[in-house]
C-alpha cells in the first residue's frame, strides 16, 4: 500500500464503526448468523441513484418480487413504495424510493417524494417510535465518477448529516464486478476495490455505519445467507444507535435548516445585485452632476 492509499484508508477508518469488513468470506455452508435481538421490527428505506439495484435489493430482502425492476435505461420507480414481510423471525418493512438525481422530474419534487419515506416507516407493532432504523444506500460496484460526488451531497441535502449513523452502504452488482475483474485477469479482491475508490467516496462511506457487498442475482441458500449477513449488520447498527430511529422530527429540522441556507444564499445573491444596482445609479448620478458643471 503506497502513502496515498494509506492516507485514503486512514480517512476511511476515521468514520463510524464499520461493523463488518467488506466482502467478509462466508463459505458455502448455511450458517445461521446470530442476531442481537433489540426489537423484532426492522424498518428499511432504500436509497440510491436510478438503476443501482434499489428495487432488486428490496426484493432480495423480502424474498419476493414486490418492487418492479427494469434493465437498461428505463426508470421503474417513481414514488415511494412500502412492502412488509416476516423473514428470519423479523418483521421487516422495506420502503423503495425513486432514484436520487433523477433528471426527468424537478429536483425539489424528487426530494420531497424521497422524504415521504420517513413517514411511511411506521412500525408494524405500533409501539416503537416511527421512522426507519436504517437507510440502505445502494451504490453500483464499479468505477466512481464526479456524478457520484454530487450523489453524496444530494443525500445530505435530503436527510442531513444526521442520516450517517443510520446508513449502510450496499455495493450492488458484486457479480458483474467480479466477472469484470476475472475477465481482465485480476483477482476480485474487495479490499483492493475499496482502496481504488476516490477520496470523496471513502470519506463519505467512512462516516456511514457500515458497508456490504451484495449480489441480487444470488439464489437459494446463498441468497438467504447474504440477507442474514445484511440483517446482522442492520442489527448491529440498531444496537450502536441504541434503538433510535431517524424520525420525522429529525427530518423537519434538516428541511428547515436547508430552507434557512437557501434563504441566506438567496438574500446574499440578491442583496449583492441590489447593492451593485444602487452603486451603478450613484455613479451615473455623479457623472451627470460633474458633466453639468
Ligand atoms: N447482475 C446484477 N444485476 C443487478 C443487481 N442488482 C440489480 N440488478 C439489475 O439492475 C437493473 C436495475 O435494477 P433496479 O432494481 O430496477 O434498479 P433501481 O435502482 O430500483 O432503479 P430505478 O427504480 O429505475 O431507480 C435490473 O435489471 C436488475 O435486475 C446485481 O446485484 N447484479
Ligand atoms: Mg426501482
Amino acid at each position: 500500500m503506497d502513502k496515498f492509499d494509506q492516507r485514503k484508508m486512514d480517512k476511511f477508518n476515521q468514520g463510524y464503526v464499520n461493523s463488518f469488513a467488506i466482502g467478509q468470506g462466508y463459505g458455502d455452508t448455511f450458517v445461521r448468523v446470530p442476531m442481537a435481538s433489540h426489537n423484532n421490527d426492522i424498518r428499511i428505506v432504500i436509497l440510491g441513484k436510478t438503476g443501482t439495484g434499489k428495487s432488486a435489493t428490496g426484493n432480495s430482502i423480502l424474498d419476493k418480487k414486490e418492487f418492479e425492476c427494469s434493465p437498461g435505461g428505463s426508470i421503474s420507480t417513481w414514488s415511494c413504495l412500502k412492502r412488509e414481510t416476516k423473514r428470519f423471525e423479523k418483521n421487516v418493512v422495506v420502503i423503495d424510493t425513486p432514484g436520487l438525481q433523477e433528471v426527468k422530474k424537478p429536483m425539489h419534487a424528487i426530494r420531497s417524494e424521497i422524504q415521504k419515506s420517513i413517514e411511511m416507516a411506521y412500525p408494524i407493532s405500533g409501539i416503537a417510535h416511527p421512522g426507519p432504523n436504517v437507510f440502505l444506500l445502494c451504490l453500483k460496484m464499479g468505477r466512481f465518477t464526479a456524478e457520484d460526488e454530487t450523489l453524496f451531497q444530494e443525500c445530505l441535502i435530503i436527510f442531513g448529516e444526521e442520516m450517517l449513523p443510520f446508513t449502510i452502504v450496499v455495493f450492488t452488482h458484486e457479480d458483474t464486478w467480479e466477472s469484470d475483474m476475472e475477465y481482465s485477469g485480476r483477482d476480485p479482491k474487495h479490499s483492493e476495490y475499496m482502496q481504488s475508490l476516490p477520496l470523496f467516496a471513502l470519506e463519505f462511506i467512512g462516516k456511514c455505519r457500515s458497508h456490504i457487498c451484495f449480489n441480487n442475482r444470488k439464489t437459494g441458500l446463498d441468497m438467504d445467507l447474504q440477507v442474514q449477513l445484511l440483517f446482522k449488520q442492520i442489527e448491529d447498527a440498531i444496537v450502536l444507535n441504541s434503538g433510535n430511529v431517524y424520525t420525522n422530527e429529525i427530518l423537519q429540522k434538516v428541511v428547515s435548516r436547508e430552507q434557512f441556507k437557501n434563504n441566506i444564499s438567496y438574500w446574499y445573491t440578491n442583496g449583492k445585485k441590489m447593492l451593485n444596482s444602487v452603486l451603478a445609479v450613484g455613479n451615473v448620478f455623479l457623472f451627470w452632476r460633474n458633466f453639468k458643471r
